[in-house]
């Protein structure tokens, strides 16, 4: 099995940590890439729309080199419904992933993020996944994404408080690491505050893992189709999806994943 683990924004040192972190937790084979254009880190709503572009096109370049789904490696889940409209594979955005599992952990999870700026985004993606009444804390550690893995630097410790803050003073069963940038602070981070601590990277690659193992995809019935065909110009004219361009090897309707090579699915 193959997986795509894309981090969408440019930095190779955080992809080359991200995939690492991937790559620990499956027997499949992981392929984690960065767009060639786009922000350095995504800290605003301006950087999460500029990344989308680059990682559609690593979806796509990535299923034409056989990766069976794929996982979007950025807490903002960025451009998760348009990678799913035109991913023939499961996508899977890494907080989604994550607060899936926190609930399956306890009653209540609290999510540990960057900047304070992207709490709202955050609570957000808590209504929408429709976690509400069990995400009991959100707080940021304000410390940008490309400082995180600096050597030395204070991040792990500040945001191993912050955990523990938000267990003990807002009852948080679990707690979600809220950036990518956090995936291998998770061991860490639980062992000192003793409650499960979730990196959504690692969650996101099992749950596509399973996705496709169980030969399941993305529903094609009405909103996750194919984009319509339709005319692109100046600098996005590359991003036109002429007439009848189905996602690679997808199968509409049933939700079911291509076959997988090598007949029954391997891992
Ligand atoms: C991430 N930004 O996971 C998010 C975290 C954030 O470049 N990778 C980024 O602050 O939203």
């Amino acid at each position: 099995m193959r997986i795509l683990v894309v981090n969408p924004n440019t930095t190779a040192s955080m992809t080359a940590s991200i995939g690492a972190c991937a790559a620990r937790v499956t027997t499949a084979e992981v392929v984690a890439v960065q767009p060639a254009m786009g922000p350095a880190s995504i800290e605003s709503h301006y950087d999460e729309a500029l990344a989308v572009p680059g990682l559609l096109q690593e979806i796509e370049r990535g299923e034409r080199g056989g990766a069976q789904g794929t996982v979007i490696a950025c807490f903002g889940d960025p451009g998760l419904d348009a990678a799913r409209e035109i991913a023939a594979g499961p996508v899977v955005g890494i907080a989604e992933a994550a607060m899936h599992v926190a609930t399956l952990l306890g009653r209540t999870f609290g999510i540990v993020t960057t900047l304070s700026r992207t709490i709202g985004t955050a609570h957000d993606l808590v209504e929408r996944y429709g976690f509400a009444g069990r995400c009991v804390a959100i707080r940021a550690c304000d410390i940008p994404v490309l400082e995180l893995d600096v050597p030395g630097s204070a991040a792990r410790a500040v945001v191993t408080e912050l955990c523990r803050k938000v267990v003990e003073e807002e009852g948080a069963d679990s707690v979600v690491l809220g950036c990518a940038g956090m995936a291998d602070f998770c061991d860490e981070v639980s062992a000192e505050i003793g409650v499960p601590v979730i990196d959504g990277v690692a969650a996101a690659v099992k749950l596509v893992e399973s996705l496709v193992a169980l030969g399941l995809t993305t529903s094609r019935r009405d909103e996750f189709a194919a984009p319509p065909a339709k005319a692109y110009s100046g600098a996005l004219q590359g991003f036109a999806r002429p007439p009848g361009r189905e996602p690679v090897g997808s199968s509409p309707g049933l939700g079911r994943a291509p076959a997988l090579s090598g007949g029954a699915a391997s891992i």
